[in-house]
């Protein structure tokens, strides 16, 4: 008895940050706060809380909030509804207010899912006022509060208004019926298993309460290569159970839809969008789903892309495609996301003047004004695919009448996927600030847009991407979409500190590496502006110099003997450049203000050409690369610094996923930096590439059993080569290794 008695008084007392974590709480962990700073917080929190309805995410609110302030501060708030007695906290939104009277009526207005904090002082009472103009807005401000406290900020005189940048803030789940995830790499779908929606939806339920708590307000919850079975009229009721598991909190469920689907499905001889009984198809088949959800988010279309149908079948335009499903959208307020990301995946590579990167501009911009007003064009932020470095894509900001979102990938597909860290909000930070100097004045791009799409794909894995890191991700697309000004550092910092504690060197440590993290993977998979430099016609993750040349793919770096890059320019190469306004193709066009860093993406130059930076382009392609493997293996001992201040499961995760980007990133140096050896036949001036003092390579062993076999890309292994299947031993210079047969043997 005694012994139990004291391990649990011993478990009492240990410090939260070192109980065992899984991840899955991501941000949201209420972890308990330190006694004096919850002390500071439980004086000037009222006991109880109030609602004035039983709006579902209002009630959604109040749990939160009981729950958030149980976990931080060790108390208990009691739950009332209808006017209270005492002090509280009240949740309502303004109308709730305005009907309950004096001292809560507060004069103001608020655009929607914008909230308000407010604390009120009348009669020798307190209440704090967490208001908005509707329900949704109202969890908001319960977030924004939890935020608040676990951040150690003051709650003492409430007066803030906060609202989002944008009505659209969406992300997409690339999810397959069958509940494979296409470039998803936190596990199998939350949403979909053999066909249906899973049978339970917990998962479904808890992933809405993260997306509620950046204020993300509707996710499409399959694949944007729309699989057409999932409009069925028996496939609506699964549609329903998702969207009653998120409506809660107050996200709407949203649809990718397949263009061909009024044939496939609706058993038409076309989907022409303008014959008369395509039009019929679309408004029956949204009334339908409006039917079983109402409040229903809308669609969201990849068509004329990458072997998906679309209005080019019969000559039509991409907005004759939208309008269509746009008008049978429109009675019940829901919004059309047509994607901007059309171009030709078989595009003659011979050919010089050809640039995929032209594609979306070239296809969008001439139907500027023919879109109806719920179109909203959804253009990935760079003219290419989620490279390691893009310029803003040229579309964003060239349509005057003609409503646009940016899309940016959550998931890391080209960025290290689930095994490397690799943290986008700086990179996205760049496209959003970047300046189109269109409409005659400053017009950065987060100016231009009113949607936010992120491409998320969370799984079932426990921490919902494979990798605990990769949330900070999710989260920086949240708080962006919300409010883009947000600092890059100051997200990062929010994130760390919710996710891992306050402890100020685990901050310090945890911010540094994820803020310099992009830069680091850029360093050792494609700096200046060659893109990732991997297998771009497979998995898109390990070493492939190459296979980004000779095919129709169009992400060409155009690397030969003497020389490297796309000319984009308008004087010479593909004409890119012009499609920007005039003061930014200037920029790009001239070598002398072109930046380092897009360098290779704008021009063609030789590998001699000096850089701004005073390096020619085949050193800085060398040093970048070791300086890139350097600064992970620093984030590996940096790491380990912060042993027993993070718990030990997600220290061991992170430190396991550490170790092995470290090597990973050894590779990609080596197989790049040789790739460009033999291409340029110009040494590193330091002596590293192609010389590897005390390596001993695998295939120059003395082994027994092993067959040695050359490697495809040749790059990708030391000499090319590589010695496979199952022998025991190995005897190298410096002694002898005895190996357990690979089990495939
Ligand atoms: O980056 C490419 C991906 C495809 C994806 C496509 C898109 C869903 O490799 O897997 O398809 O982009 O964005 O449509």
């Amino acid at each position: 008895m005694t012994v139990r008695v004291l391990l649990l008084s011993a478990f009492l007392v240990l410090p939260p940050a070192l109980t065992a974590e899984t991840g899955y709480n991501a941000w949201l962990r209420y972890a308990p706060l330190d006694e004096a700073v919850a002390r500071r917080y439980s004086e000037v929190l009222p006991a109880a809380i109030v609602t004035l309805s039983g709006a579902a995410p209002i009630q959604s609110a109040q749990q939160e909030l009981i729950a958030g302030i149980r976990g931080m501060l060790g108390r208990n708030l009691q739950a009332v509804s209808g006017t209270p007695a005492g002090s509280a906290i009240v949740l309502a939104t303004l109308t709730e207010l305005r009907q309950a009277g004096t001292p809560f009526v507060l004069i103001g207005t608020l655009p929607a899912d914008g909230y308000w904090l407010k604390t009120i002082n009348a009669s020798g009472r307190r209440y704090i006022v967490i208001t908005a103009a509707n329900d949704r807005g109202v969890l908001y401000g319960a977030f924004a509060m939890l935020r608040k406290i676990a951040l150690g900020e003051s709650i003492a005189d409430l007066d803030e208004k906060q609202s989002p940048s944008v009505p659209a803030r969406w992300v997409n789940e690339w999810n397959n019926l069958d509940g494979t995830i296409e470039r998803g790499y936190g596990g199998r779908s939350i949403f979909w298993d053999d066909g249906r929606s899973r049978e339970n939806l917990d998962r479904v339920r808890d992933y809405a309460r993260m997306l509620a708590s950046l204020g993300i307000n509707s996710c499409a919850i399959n694949n944007v290569n729309a699989d057409p079975r999932l409009l069925g009229s028996d496939f609506i009721p699964h549609v329903a159970r998702i969207a009653d598991a998120f409506r809660p909190w107050g996200v709407r469920v949203a649809l990718a839809i397949d263009f061909g689907s009024p044939r496939t499905l609706g058993g038409l001889d076309t989907f022409h969008p303008i014959d008369p009984a395509v039009i019929a198809w679309w408004k029956f088949k949204v009334d339908e789903i409006y039917r079983a959800v109402p409040d229903f988010g809308g669609f969201v279309l990849k068509a004329d892309s990458e072997g998906r149908v679309g209005p080019s079948t019969y000559g039509r335009t991409h907005a004759d495609a939208a309008n269509v499903v746009a008008r049978a959208l429109k009675p019940h307020g829901g919004v059309i996301f047509y994607r901007g990301f059309v171009y030709d995946h078989h595009m003659d590579w011979t050919n010089l003047k050809n640039d995929r990167a032209r594609a979306a501009y070239d296809n969008f911009h001439e139907l500027d004004g023919t879109f109806d007003e719920n179109v909203i064009i959804q253009i990935k932020n760079g003219p290419i695919d989620f490279q390691v470095r893009e310029p803003a894509s040229p579309l964003l900001g060239a349509l005057d009448k003609t409503k646009e979102a940016i899309e940016l990938q959550i998931t890391q597909e080209y960025l290290g996927q689930a095994r490397h860290l690799v943290y986008l909000v700086p990179m996205w930070k760049e496209t959003l600030d970047f300046d189109m100097r269109v409409r005659g004045g400053r017009t950065p791009v987060k100016k231009s847009v009113s949607g936010f799409v992120g491409v998320s794909n969370v799984g079932l894995s426990d921490n919902w991407f494979g990798n605990h890191m990769s949330q900070a991700n999710l989260y920086g697309f949240g708080r962006l979409a919300w409010n883009p000004d947000l600092s890059a550092r100051q997200i990062t910092e929010e994130w760390t500190r919710l996710t891992f504690g306050n402890d100020s060197k685990l901050v310090e440590t945890i911010t540094r590496i994820q803020l310099s993290s992009w830069r680091t993977y850029e360093n050792y998979t494609g700096p200046l502006g060659l893109q990732t430099l991997t297998d771009i016609v497979g998995n898109h993750y390990g070493v492939a110099v190459e296979a980004s040349e000779r095919n129709g793919w169009g992400q060409w770096h155009r690397a030969d003997e003497r020389s490297v890059g796309m000319d984009r320019t308008v004087a010479t190469g593909t004409g890119f450049i012009g499609q920007y306004s005039s003061a930014v193709a200037r920029f790009y066009e001239s070598m002398e203000t072109c930046p380092d860093d897009l360098i290779l993406f704008m021009h063609h130059v030789p590998y001699t050409h000096v850089l701004h930076s005073g390096k020619t382009v085949i050193q800085f392609i060398y040093d970048s690369h070791y300086e890139g493997a350097e600064t992970v293996a620093r984030y590996l001992r940096e790491w380990k610094s912060i042993k027993g201040r993070v718990d030990d499961r997600r220290y061991r995760e992170v430190l396991a996923q550490l170790e092995y980007q470290v090597g990973q990133a050894m590779v990609w140096r080596d197989a790049v930096s040789n790739w460009f050896l033999h291409a340029s036949g110009i040494p590193d001036s330091r002596g590293r590439v192609g010389r590897y003092p005390g390596r001993i390579e695998a295939e120059s062993m003395n082994l027994s059993g092993y067959v040695t076999t050359p490697v495809t890309p040749w790059e990708a292994a030391s000499s090319g080569k590589a010695s496979r299947n199952g022998a025991l031993t190995i005897t190298f210079p410096h002694g002898k290794l005895t190996a357990p047969p690979p089990l495939a043997a």
